[in-house]
């Protein structure tokens, strides 16, 4: 059977490495929880993930640590190797690399392959995964489960439908069969929420969406849409070729040439702030940051710094671009222009609750952004962007 996409996802990914690390961990409730800034393994914090044996307690990812205790009493709470994540996910995208022509890496533990043009090669990309499966189980030693479709968003419900350890193929006639009785939690981009008020007008099945479009677009306005467009199987915003975005700048000329450094510090902020959260809402890391200046000669001058870390935090973005400036700009020589820009980008990783700290910034930035969102970029800002000076 050929179907062009396949949507792959390894199961309890954390889980599943600390498993194949620890052979006393397997075939029991494992529960991987965050660390403290010592590294000590504590009480408090969130569960990240939990192997399939510890889900038949009750416990999911992101339950407090207390709760999962318990549910399950006799489960082994243990803490996360991040280094060894990043391995273990090299290892099983070095074998997708193998055997597809593009893949689209969403997370860590997570992707696409597109095998679009490729029929006369692989006529059935059905046993094709079958292979990958037992490739990864093979070499990797973790399980993985893999969903077809003709586009994105099928192939990630198969995925779910084909969970723990397992393949399923939704073919476009099979669309209709297979999709329209799901729960509509099953379409991505339905969080509690959105289930719960669509539940409260009588939309409980993908199929109900469908057959109340109109209304589900009256109540949720684009979102609904790209909602129904999930639901008939069409790839929406979510699923747009994230790859395609190079890199995210923004520059400032100013209304006159200035040397003012508290005012062109201001500008430089307030440009890194804003780069800073159109990354955060198309879910990007940067590992590259420049910063560029134009003096009113109209000469140019930037300077890149490759990062050690993708910045997590708008100020340790703001440190790094006043950092890269001083190396380019004498702070006496009058400017004309200055810019920044974030390049080499990458997909950020989801797996956020397992640092306290990060996860605490990750909130704060979310609930910036919703802010701005609502009430435009002004609402609320950094003391530091303010624009008190003038630029002379
Ligand atoms: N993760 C996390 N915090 C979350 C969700 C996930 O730290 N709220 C981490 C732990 C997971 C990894 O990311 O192992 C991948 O997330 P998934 O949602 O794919 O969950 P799992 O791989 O653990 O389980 P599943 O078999 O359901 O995919
Ligand atoms: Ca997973």
């Amino acid at each position: 059977m050929f179907l062009p996409i396949a949507h792959f996802d390894l199961d309890a990914f954390f889980a599943s490495v600390e498993q194949k690390l620890n052979p006393r961990l397997r075939g029991k409730p494992v529960m991987v929880c965050g660390v403290d800034p010592q590294g000590r393994n504590v009480n408090r914090g969130v569960v990240a993930t939990c192997s399939y044996e510890a889900r038949k307690f009750g416990v999911k990812s992101g339950m407090p640590v207390y709760q999962a205790r318990r549910l399950c009493p006799q489960g082994i709470f243990t803490k996360g190797h991040f280094e060894e994540y990043h391995k273990y996910s090299s290892l099983v995208f070095d074998i997708m690399y193998k055997f597809a022509p593009c893949v689209l890496r969403t997370n860590l533990d997570e992707g696409f392959l597109d095998f679009t043009g490729c029929e006369t090669i692989y006529p059935d990309t059905k046993s094709l995964c079958e292979n990958i499966r037992q490739e990864v189980r093979n070499k990797v030693g973790i399980n993985i489960s893999i969903g077809l479709a003709n586009s994105r968003v099928v192939a990630r419900i198969a995925t779910k439908l084909a969970k723990p350890d397992g393949i399923v193929a939704i073919t476009k006639s099979g669309e209709e069969k297979i999709l329209r009785p799901l729960a509509i939690k099953f379409i991505p981009g339905i969080g509690p929420k959105t289930e719960i008020s669509l539940n409260n007008i009588g939309i409980k099945t993908i199929g109900d969406l469908i057959k109340n479009k109109e209304e589900v677009i009256k109540k949720l306005g684009k979102h609904g849409l790209n909602l129904y467009l999930a639901a008939t199987g069409q790839d929406n915003i979510w699923f747009e070729d994230r790859q395609s975005v190079k890199s995210i700048g923004r520059s400032t000329t100013f209304s006159k040439n200035s040397a003012n450094i508290n005012f062109i510090l201001s500008v430089l902020f307030n440009l890194c702030d804003e780069v800073f959260y159109e990354l955060f809402e198309k879910n990007l890391v940067a590992k590259c940051l420049s910063v560029n200046v134009r003096y009113p000669t109209f000469e140019d001058k930037q300077k890149s710094k490759t990062l050690d870390h993708p910045l997590e935090k708008t100020t340790d973005f703001q440190n790094q671009a006043q950092q890269l400036l001083f190396d380019i700009w004498d702070k006496t020589m009058a400017l004309r222009l200055i810019g920044v820009k974030a390049s080499n980008l990458i997909e950020k990783d989801h797996s956020t609750i397992f640092i306290d700290e990060k996860a605490k910034y990750d909130r704060l930035t979310k609930a910036i952004s919703e802010l701005r969102k609502k009430h435009g970029r002004d609402i609320i800002t950094s003391a530091f962007t303010i624009d008190t000076s003038s630029p002379i």
